[in-house]
């Protein structure tokens, strides 16, 4: 009798563990492709680390919803076009849930960003003051804007997952970044603009809403996200709100690879306020405004990019819960507010593992 109490009392125990063991096996798929943030919640007690990589191309610009030539740009009165832009980020993340509704996150990128441009032929001052050459490049590196939210599980049984975020973002990156243009007697380090600087320089809300679906080979999710910008920075801007709508569907091929491919949908305000200490006039030119990027009303609009996708998780064993995750993104369609550069494609890759 007390042999087989303590048989079923074991039979019991190894159920239970079993039943946890399956209920916490960790599916490529339980996270969204790498480049979708606040996308998945914890459990009580559970820690995650991540690092990403995302290079972002950026070739020809774009007026509108069209392509035009640096041509076309000097046409709308600038002395300069941007050509290209490279944008590289390294980003690392936190995530702690503290109990089984809140999960905690903090992240902290470090971008570094170079541009070149071309002069156009009938700005002689600067052709002058760039020792007769017609193109340079701006660089800037330093840390960027440091994340802080909260997700909350709002439905979470089943193949039903839904969540709501909310965090803010710390002025933490520089806006301060000046490098070497050409101007008036020479090549002068003047502040750059917007588009280079690692920070927002504002106090920024991110609100964020994600619905989960877990079948048994796929799921899917769809999320809508913000970015609401308060106040102005020290620079006299204040960066444009934006909105996200994202959608997924990952299909499971095996306990520990998944590939996905989904659809996101931007849509980005012009940059308010004027850029202080950014020249935006060419002394003695044919064209009196220096380049697009030092005007807000060419900052923002709208897109929809195209993404794939492919998860990795070690499901079980002494590595178990480490991911790594690969996308890209490519844009199908963009109406730019004004004139800037195209996006050509964003890469992301990561590095994940919960405790
Ligand atoms: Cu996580």
């Amino acid at each position: 009798m007390k042999s087989l109490q303590i048989i079923s009392a074991a039979a019991l125990a190894a159920s239970a563990s079993a039943q946890d063991a399956f209920t916490k096996l960790a599916r490529p798929d339980g996270h969204a492709p790498i480049s979708i943030m606040a996308d998945h919640t914890h459990s009580a007690g559970e820690w995650m680390l991540s690092y990403r990589y995302m290079f972002m191309e950026m070739d020809g610009m774009y007026q509108g919803s069209n392509s035009i030539s640096s041509t076309g740009v000097f046409a709308n009165n600038y002395a300069v076009s941007p050509t290209r832009m490279t944008m590289d980020m390294h980003m690392i993340g936190a995530m702690y849930a503290p109990n089984d509704r809140i999960t905690l996150s903090a992240m902290l990128p470090y971008v570094t960003r170079e541009m070149d441009h071309l002069i156009a032929p009938g700005a002689a001052p600067l052709l002058m003051a760039n020792n007769g050459s017609n193109t340079f490049t701006t660089e800037s590196e330093g840390i960027g804007d440091l994340k802080l939210g909260a997700l909350i599980r709002l439905i979470h049984e089943g193949s039903n997952h839904f969540h709501g975020g909310i965090g803010i973002s710390l002025p933490t990156g520089s806006i301060g970044e000046r490098d070497f243009i050409p101007g008036p007697g020479g090549l002068i380090q003047r502040q750059l603009p917007a588009a280079m600087q690692p920070g927002s320089g504002t106090l920024d809300l991110l609100p964020s809403l994600t619905y989960n679906y877990v079948a048994d080979t796929w799921s899917a999710g769809v999320q809508g996200s913000g970015v609401i910008r308060t106040g102005k920075n020290a620079h006299g801007y204040r960066l444009g709100n934006s909105f996200d709508l994202t959608g997924w569907i990952s299909y499971r091929a095996t306990e520990s690879i998944s590939f996905s491919t989904g659809l996101n949908y931007r849509w980005e305000d012009e940059l308010h306020g004027s850029q202080s200490d950014v020249s935006t006039q060419v002394p003695f030119g044919m064209m009196p405004r220096t380049v697009p990027t030092a005007f807000g009303e060419n900052y923002g609009g709208q897109r929809i990019e195209a993404l794939a996708g492919i998860n990795f998780v070690i499901p079980g064993g002494p590595l178990r819960n480490h991911r790594l995750a690969l996308d890209v993104r490519v844009p199908l369609w963009q109406d730019r507010n004004g004139i800037s550069l195209n996006t050509d494609y964003t890469l992301t890759a990561g590095w994940q593992y919960a405790f």
